[in-house]
């Protein structure tokens, strides 16, 4: 029977970078996930009889949320919904099975790269049917729902066996649970050289794959172990748990500072990568050499030729603002497009959809192509080891020539977290009003050439999105960017982005730390960091 439940709106649904994220515990509040999954029912429109795509990374409360979504989309409507099995779908693999079913649309249940548990968070994102993250007209349209709700409908009935895989009836509606893994990892077959790379690693050639306790260890030891004939073991933390382990799922220098260790150790593997929580991020740290996200989007543009996915070249690149300007300098050398879009992977999906680019990527340790509609970490590594299996070369050998052909960009992000919301957003205010004046000033980071705040238009529907970030361009070319984080929980985040170029004849050899030290100082400078914050130093460094 379906009821209709009364409720009330919450007055903090307001989706951020990629989705609705919040603490458990506010997720755990009466009607609170149900208010939200009936203001993004409400907010579509045509989906009578359409087929729903669910899953998630498999944290906590992604089962409970996954049987009261499945019980709504069918009182709501919907001819089918598509589960993966055991709840689990990685987000790049949630929207290839969104595109390759001609499903309506999808809810992807992550926090993605934050900590998951009781105490820790939990998200709910909901991407259309090209397999995307919704466009900000449709989260905006989500978001004035969620203001107004006032009730949900809900089929009353028992909960369904989503360990099975098979179809089954729920109301009027048809759940069918899905392996997760086989329809992603035979697209990465159409993508790859998967023979290439298989010899390589019959050769001898040793990588290590950290899954973090979260959702790709499946994704990975099908991929990397059974398909590729890497030894087992070679994925570590490969069973997605609740709570990752206690682990923060995020790939970055320090929360996967475990597999920084082994790839700086005398016995190092040829190559290490690490994903998050849903999968799409990657990081990527060859022997002995860390490789920045955003000098890994230009090695993969500039070399992605080399695989059979792409041997046809590329038709664009996008990078997010943020991001280095590494990714610029190939996509001048190809003679292809550059786009440069506000942070989050729904920015791209215009772009691909019209065929203006092929590769995407942000300095968050995100990469993707247009086979789907999110950055995908698994792609990433494989279209490295594809590189890597064609050039027979280090990753550090890769790089030296990337820089000596491009120059380098040296790049770090530090992040302030946990400042209190009102000091972070005076900072940013003083920052924005003292923007006109910086152009012509000179400081510790040299002579200011233009500030601004960015805005962006999409070229494909001529949308515009202001506030995307402060940035700072100095007369060489480097460039401090800040802006506050999105996908946070609690309090804020500043996160200064900070970049330097030295051209292929310059100093290609120094430590990113020195490299950068007088911007840093400039950054500080300009935005009075401690004085809003009371933090003498970044909380993460990346
Ligand atoms: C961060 C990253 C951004 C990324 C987003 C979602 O957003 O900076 O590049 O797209 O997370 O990534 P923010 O607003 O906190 O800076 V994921 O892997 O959490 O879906
Ligand atoms: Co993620």
């Amino acid at each position: 029977m379906i009821q209709t439940v009364a409720t009330k709106p919450f007055n903090d649904q307001k989706p951020g970078t990629s989705g609705l994220r919040k603490k458990v515990r506010v997720f755990q509040q009466p009607h609170y996930a149900e208010n939200f999954v009936q203001s993004v029912f409400d907010s579509l429109e045509g989906f009578e009889g359409e087929t729903l795509v669910v899953g998630g990374d498999g944290r906590y409360l992604n089962r409970d949320v996954i049987q009261i979504v499945l019980k709504m989309a069918a009182a709501n409507g919907f001819g089918r919904v598509l589960v993966g099995r055991g709840g689990i779908l990685s987000t790049p693999a949630a929207s290839h099975l969104i595109r390759s079913s001609g499903a309506f649309g999808g809810l992807v249940l992550s926090a993605s790269h934050n900590p998951g548990g009781p105490d820790e968070d939990f998200g709910i994102k909901y991407n259309v049917s090209n397999g995307g993250p919704a466009p900000e007209k449709v989260t905006d349209a989500i978001h004035a729902r969620t203001l107004s709700i006032d009730s949900y409908r809900i089929l009353e009935a028992g909960d369904v066996d989503i360990d099975a895989l098979g179809s089954t009836t729920l109301g009027g509606m048809t759940v069918e649970v899905v392996d997760p893994v086989a329809g992603y990892a035979e697209l990465m077959e159409t993508l790859f050289d998967f023979g290439a790379i298989r010899a390589m690693i019959a050769d001898g050639f040793t990588l290590s794959f950290d899954s973090m306790s979260a959702v790709t260890g499946p994704y990975a030891v099908e991929i990397f172990e059974k398909r590729l004939g890497a030894p087992a073991g070679t994925v570590r933390n490969a069973t997605p748990l609740p709570d990752f382990g206690h682990h923060h799922p995020d790939p970055n220098l320090v929360h996967a500072r475990e597999l920084y260790d082994r790839m700086m150790a005398p016995d190092a593997p040829d190559f290490g990568a690490a994903s998050d929580g849903d999968g799409d991020r990657n990081l990527i740290i060859g022997r002995h050499c860390y490789v920045t996200p955003s000098d890994s989007l230009a090695v993969l543009a500039a070399n992605a030729h080399l695989a059979p996915g792409y041997a046809a070249g590329l038709k664009g690149i996008a990078r997010s603002m943020p991001t280095s300007g590494a990714a610029d300098r190939v996509a001048e050398k190809l003679g292809i497009p550059l786009h440069e879009t506000p942070t989050g992977w729904k920015f791209f999906g215009n772009l691909l959809d019209a065929g203006m680019a092929t590769i995407c990527g942000e300095e968050s340790a995100g990469t993707g192509s247009d086979h789907v509609r999110e950055k995908d970490g698994i792609w990433a590594v494989l279209l490295w080891l594809n590189i890597l299996a064609v050039r027979r070369q280090s990753v550090a050998q890769v790089m030296a020539e990337h820089w000596a052909t491009y120059g380098r960009n040296y790049y770090a992000r530090h992040d302030y977290e946990g400042i209190a919301k009102d000091r972070a957003d005076a900072l940013m205010a003083a920052l924005r009003g003292g923007l006109e004046a910086l152009p012509g000033t000179t400081n510790s980071g040299g002579a200011v050439k233009a500030a601004d705040d960015f805005a962006y238009s999409d070229p494909t529907d001529q949308s515009v999105s202001r506030n995307q970030g402060v940035r700072v361009l100095f007369e060489d070319g480097s460039r401090v960017v800040f802006r506050l984080s999105g996908t946070g929980t609690e309090g804020a985040t500043l996160r200064v982005y900070i970049e330097r170029y030295v051209a292929k004849d310059g100093d290609l050899g120094l430590e990113t730390g020195e490299a950068l030290a007088p911007l840093v100082k400039a950054a500080q400078e300009m935005a009075d960091i401690t004085g809003f914050t009371g933090m003498d130093r970044p909380s993460v460094i990346t």
